[in-house]
């Protein structure tokens, strides 16, 4: 199998994004479904592909999603480098296939198309969606602060001008009732989230919103750590793990923790490369080690999820 070559070692712009999602699905009909979740606040729809190996039995699911934030294009880059990596190893490498043969994985690869769009056209360092905020000049909520989960406490800001803005309201953004929709109506089988950030190397689960301990807090810990480790081993790279209001710092309205409290208890935030030398302009020579890393990472949960 091919690994899709260079395509993958770059950034990519929406439209690409859409021609790559549309690309996949017909060149990999038997594996690949595309499913319109809802649209953007700017009305782009959003769509997340579902990659199936084995068609017989209801199976579990894990659930990833890239770009929640628009600067962080590392994110985007390894949703599209997990989808190419999953299609071109499914039956040759043994994880990758133990993984698709036993889980469905829904992947959406952009979930803020609008302020991704404008780190392109505009402004390279902008983080939230582009909704238009009554009573200000100011645009955008940010996504990872709009979710219901101790919303808008210390680590939001109820500041539309500021770049944790919370939104009006918990889930108040199209972006984030998207996937809170499709999470809700999908929470039988879906056992594992994943969302996917930049930067500063870490492996993060809840609880984000308070500096309480999960109940199944050892349990999660130890994975991270394990990944941790192996990221370590193959790739000669740190990454720090733990619940994030500890590891990081406290950040109220995450998808992380609004998913944990759905019922999803393999509910994970990855922080990729780097530490801080280059930042959310990282390199797109260095997009094939940040995406392995996280690669790895990935295949030790799902593949804990699947023994459990
Ligand atoms: N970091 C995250 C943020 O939204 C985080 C940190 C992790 C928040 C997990 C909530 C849950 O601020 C970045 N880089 O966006
Ligand atoms: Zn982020």
């Amino acid at each position: 199998p091919r690994s899709g070559g260079v395509f993958y070692e770059r950034y990519h712009s929406l439209e690409d994004i859409y021609y790559w999602i549309n690309k996949t699905k017909q060149d990999h009909s038997d594996m690949v479904k595309v499913i319109l979740i809802g649209s953007s606040s700017e009305k782009r729809p959003l769509f997340v592909l579902k990659l199936s190996g084995r068609r017989d039995e209801v199976k579990r699911a894990m659930w990833i999603d890239c770009g929640i934030h628009a600067r962080e294009w590392i994110a985007p880059a390894f949703c599209m480098w997990f989808v190419n990596y999953a299609l071109a190893f499914y039956n040759h490498n043994t994880e990758i296939t133990e993984i698709l043969n036993n889980m469905d994985v829904y992947i959406l690869t952009s979930m803020n198309p609008d302020g991704y769009k404008y780190t392109w056209t505009t402004d390279r360092m902008w983080r939230k969606n582009r909704s238009n905020n009554k009573d200000s000049n100011c645009f955008g909520a940010d996504l990872n602060r709009n979710f219901d989960a101790n919303w808008c406490t210390k680590g939001a800001s109820d500041n539309p001008c500021d770049p944790t803005y919370c939104g009006q309201f918990p889930e108040s953004e199209p972006e984030t009732q998207a996937v809170t929709r499709f999470l809700r109506s999908h929470k039988d089988t879906v056992k594992l989230y994943l969302s996917i950030h930049s930067y500063s190397q870490m492996l993060l689960f809840p609880y984000s919103c308070s500096y309480d301990e999960i109940p199944n807090h050892s349990e999660l810990f130890e994975l991270v750590k394990e990944a941790s480790t192996k990221i370590r081993r193959y790739y000669k790279n740190n990454y720090k793990y733990g619940p994030a209001a500890k590891t990081i710092y406290l950040a109220p309205g995450g998808s992380d923790d609004w998913a944990y409290n759905l019922g999803i208890k393999y509910s994970f935030t990855f922080e990729l490369q780097d530490r801080g030398r280059y930042g959310f302009l990282l390199p797109p020579s260095l997009i094939p080690q940040a995406c392995n890393e996280a690669l790895l990472a990935t295949k030790v949960l799902a593949l804990h999820v699947i023994k459990k």
